[in-house]
């Protein structure tokens, strides 16, 4: 993209434009500047999929009535370690923040303590929870489903979601270790910004409504992605349909696009959040052990391989001052939401 194509923004620009779009389109106050920090971050890290871009998702969920606006997140105690937090149709970064430090308390007092979010839309990148959790120490795991957008390995049709899962690992100097990623090949979010540039998409991603390989982004948005790893991917595709589905109580993709009825909102469901704390297996020792696998990372990293994150701590160290960078049409949409 050419300078002319693209628009600079500070991140305080990018929060403004958020605050102003969220705000314009009846978002509640409540959920205004954790939805907005979400964003934010996608944005800072240069998560193209998730960051502001997001904002015409949530602005057209807003508008269709597929989420409470103003919702009140309930959390409800389970046992020592089990919790759930009612995000009562609302997204789902105000239900996770009214959860976290509930899930904290549990799992330093336990050892290990999983947190299910229910009736919460969710549009955004994992990453910001695991984040928060390792921040805290906690090794960490979260994922969701979203909508049936995507095949099984052997299969044609639309069954199961993009499916993100993330785990996080925390390392006692510098960032943590952190891989976030959708169990189809791709995001959605990212075949969508291939659309609208009018790039075309690798073979793999998707298939047609046909069954047929395609690099053509509409077409193979209009047919199914494809899970990564094939049988691999899809096993844990269907893994998280479960854990974070009937488990909990809630939705699978199928479910969420039959509950969305053609409006084409973001997926509605369930999320399960997994917090572990070293000291519960090793007590005194967990810092000793917890040092010991910075050998496996020097291993990765030492014969020149890349650890998951790297890319964006880097962008999260530079857009502070860079500024980050939005297509200009897509800026220009947003403007007029403001
Ligand atoms: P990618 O295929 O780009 O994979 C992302 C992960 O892989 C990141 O942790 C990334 O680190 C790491 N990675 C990428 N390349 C390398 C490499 N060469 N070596 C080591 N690690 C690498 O992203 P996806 O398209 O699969 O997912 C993007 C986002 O979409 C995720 O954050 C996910 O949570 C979100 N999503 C959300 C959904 C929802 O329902 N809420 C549904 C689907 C996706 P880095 O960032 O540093 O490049
Ligand atoms: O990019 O697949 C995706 C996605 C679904 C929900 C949020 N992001």
């Amino acid at each position: 993209m050419s300078a002319t194509d693209t628009v600079t923004l500070t991140l305080a620009q990018v929060e403004e434009l958020c605050h102003s779009v969220l705000r314009r389109h009846g978002l509640g106050e409540a959920h205004i500047a954790p939805v907005t920090a979400t964003i934010i971050a996608g944005e800072r890290d240069e998560c193209a999929s998730h960051g502001v871009y997001r904002l015409l998702n949530c602005v057209h969920t807003l508008k269709s009535g597929k989420v409470v606006p103003d919702a009140v997140p309930v959390v409800d105690h389970m046992s020592m370690s089990l919790l759930r937090v009612d995000a009562a149709g609302g997204f789902a970064q105000l239900a996770f923040a009214t959860g976290l430090p509930h899930l904290v308390e549990k799992a330093q007092a336990t050892g290990i303590a999983a947190m299910g979010i229910n009736r919460c839309v969710h549009f955004a990148a994992l990453w910001p929870e695991i984040e928060a959790l390792t921040g805290r120490g906690l090794v960490a795991f979260a994922c969701t489903p979203s909508h049936a957008w995507v095949a099984p390995a052997g299969g044609t049709s639309p069954l199961f979601g993009t499916n993100p899962i993330a785990f996080g690992w925390p390392r006692p100097d510098g960032d943590p270790f952190v891989f976030d990623f959708a169990t189809s090949a791709v995001a959605r979010g990212e075949i969508e910004l291939h659309r609208r540039a009018g790039k075309p998409i690798p073979l793999g991603w998707t298939i047609d409504a046909q069954g047929n390989p395609t690099t053509d982004a509409e077409a193979g948005l209009a047919g199914a992605l494809l899970t990564f790893g094939g049988h691999k991917g899809s096993a844990l595709s269907a893994m998280v349909e479960l854990i974070a589905g009937p488990l909990i109580g809630d939705m699978t993709s199928a479910e969420s696009l039959a509950h969305d009825d053609g409006a084409k909102a973001s997926p509605y469901g369930g999320e399960l959040i997994i917090a572990i704390d070293p000291i519960g297996f090793l007590g005194g020792a967990a810092a000793e052990h917890v040092q010991r696998a910075e050998s496996l990372f020097d291993g990765i990293t030492g014969q020149g391989a890349r650890l998951p994150s790297r890319r964006r701590f880097a962008a999260r160290r530079r857009t502070p001052e860079a500024g980050c960078r939005i297509p200009r049409t897509l800026y220009e949409e947003l403007a007029a939401l403001a």
